[in-house]
């Protein structure tokens, strides 16, 4: 059986948590408590994931940290025709593009300015806050005119760009303005075997 080390309130947990439930695979949730903002691992938690951070997934013989990472390991792992992971090459590079979305402005943005608001963490809320409107600012760019952020159906750029997204109050960002994006995240939502989370 899979396990996901986890934490309920973290939207990169989320993020492989739908995915799991988006294509039906069973697994064992292991939580790991936060204290300090850090995560409360010992010794053997960092012989899986050196960066001492969840998520962290145990597949066998396989062990990944960072959401990016799981979410293409498992999506390659299931049936090709799924389409969470497309191979055609001009459609994984959108989707790829839309993962570095997710691990730079949208992390150092969305994500960012919850962690300060929400978990008291350290670091410049304004800052934090522009860089959010910068990352939903190309989101909206796509998601004016377009219902997925790569090709035609949703992927796992979806999943790795939503969380965070629909979790911008939180961090008291404004989507108000982005109606693609605002549609986007409903439209995610709806999808079969959807799960939230705490906010979401
Ligand atoms: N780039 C990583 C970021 C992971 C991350 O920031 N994890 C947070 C929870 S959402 C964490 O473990 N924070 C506590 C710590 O760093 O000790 C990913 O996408 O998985």
């Amino acid at each position: 059986m899979l396990k996901l080390y986890d934490r309920e309130a973290s939207g990169n947990c989320y993020k492989v948590r739908l995915l799991l439930s988006f294509l039906n695979m069973p697994y064992e949730r292991i939580p790991v408590a936060m204290k300090g903002g850090k995560n409360v691992v010992d010794g053997s938690y960092l012989q899986l994931n050196p960066r001492g951070q969840i998520p962290t997934l145990v597949d066998g013989d396989t062990t990944l940290w960072g959401s990016t990472a799981i979410l293409c390991y498992l999506a390659a792992r299931h049936d090709e025709t799924s389409g969470w992971l497309p191979r055609e090459p001009a459609r994984l590079g959108e989707v790829m593009q839309w993962l570095e979305l997710a691990q730079n402005e949208i992390l150092n943005g969305l994500f960012r300015a919850r962690a300060i608001v929400k978990f008291g963490l350290p670091g410049d809320l304004e800052a934090a806050q522009q860089t959010a409107q910068r990352a939903l600012g190309v989101l909206e760019s796509r998601l004016a005119t377009q219902p997925w952020l790569a090709g035609s159906g949703p992927t796992i750029a979806d999943i790795a760009c939503f969380p965070y997204a629909a979790l911008a109050v939180e961090g008291k960002v404004d989507i108000a303005p982005c109606t693609g994006v605002a549609q986007w995240i409903g439209r995610i939502k709806s999808l079969d075997r959807f799960v939230g989370m705490p906010g979401i």
